[in-house]
């Protein structure tokens, strides 16, 4: 029996711990891989869970109370009560209580997202339908980032997650995020760095992020979007700081954004 409620408990909070993308049957968060994400999972975990827990088993135990007790054999004649104050202040006020005490940290979490440190590298993601459209505005690179099909993929390449351009950032450092989109809504989310926000047209919303470990990192467009929803995923690939000048200088060439807008002005004009 032991053996079984540790099971039950590994798989609550710890099958989230192997990957930075969606795992068969996984039951929790994917593993956190920012310190945003890992005050997320703490305050889901050992605070959120706990709670609901609590409630749940509370008000299984007075149902069955209720049911068993004043069944209509063991309690034939039933109170005529309808009003107790002190029952009434006290479901009031511990909800209420119970609120404070999530609300208290779960702004801490917010205003921590929300302020944004100084950022190291700037990264723009503009949501297409059906691709996101990168830019790094301090570095002149421009490319998109197309999903990879099904029948094109390589060993390891996730299903419906991998793309064919990557954007490449430096681990720990902190990457801020404008996140925009061109035709309508989509959301920019990568769930092992706790980032999430809606890619609104004619506007630009921020977010930020510090990769702390080097890998590849799997999210996908969270707002419906249209027909291809489910197919603009988005990839970030965390390397050392080296690697990430290798890229740097190799994209400056590849991806430079005056030769490919200009290349873009040609065909217009053609
Ligand atoms: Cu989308």
């Amino acid at each position: 029996m032991n053996k079984f409620i540790l099971t039950i408990l590994s798989l609550i909070f710890t099958t989230s711990a192997l990957a930075s993308q969606p795992k068969e049957w996984q039951f929790g968060f994917q593993n956190p891989a920012s310190s945003g994400m890992r005050d997320i999972v703490n305050f889901h975990n050992n605070l959120l869970l706990p709670i609901i827990i609590a409630i749940s088993v509370f008000v299984l135990f007075l149902m069955i109370y209720t049911c068993v007790r004043f069944r209509a054999s063991a309690n034939p004649v039933p109170s005529k009560r309808t009003h107790n104050v002190t029952v009434e202040i006290l479901w009031t006020l511990i909800p209420c209580l119970i609120l404070i005490v999530m609300a208290v940290p779960s702004f801490k979490i917010l205003y921590k997202q929300d302020t944004i440190p100084k950022a190291d590298v700037t990264v723009k993601a503009v949501g297409y339908q059906w691709y996101w459209g990168y830019e790094y505005p301090d570095e002149n690179i421009i490319f998109d980032s197309y999903m990879i099909e099904t029948k094109d993929l390589k060993e390891n390449q996730p299903r419906l997650l991998t793309v064919d351009h990557q954007v490449v950032v430096p681990v720990n450092k902190v990457v801020k995020v404008l996140i925009t989109a061109n035709d309508v809504l989509h959301a920019w989310a990568l769930p092992s760095f706790g980032v999430k926000r809606d890619a609104v047209p004619g506007r630009i919303n921020e977010t930020w992020f510090k990769a702390e470990k080097i890998g590849t990192y799997y999210g996908q467009c969270s707002e419906l979007c249209g027909i291809k929803h489910a197919f603009m995923p988005i990839n970030v690939k965390v390397v050392s700081d080296e690697d990430y000048q290798e890229w740097l200088a190799e994209a400056r060439v590849k991806f430079a954004k005056e030769e490919i807008e200009n290349d873009k002005l040609k065909i217009v004009s053609k």
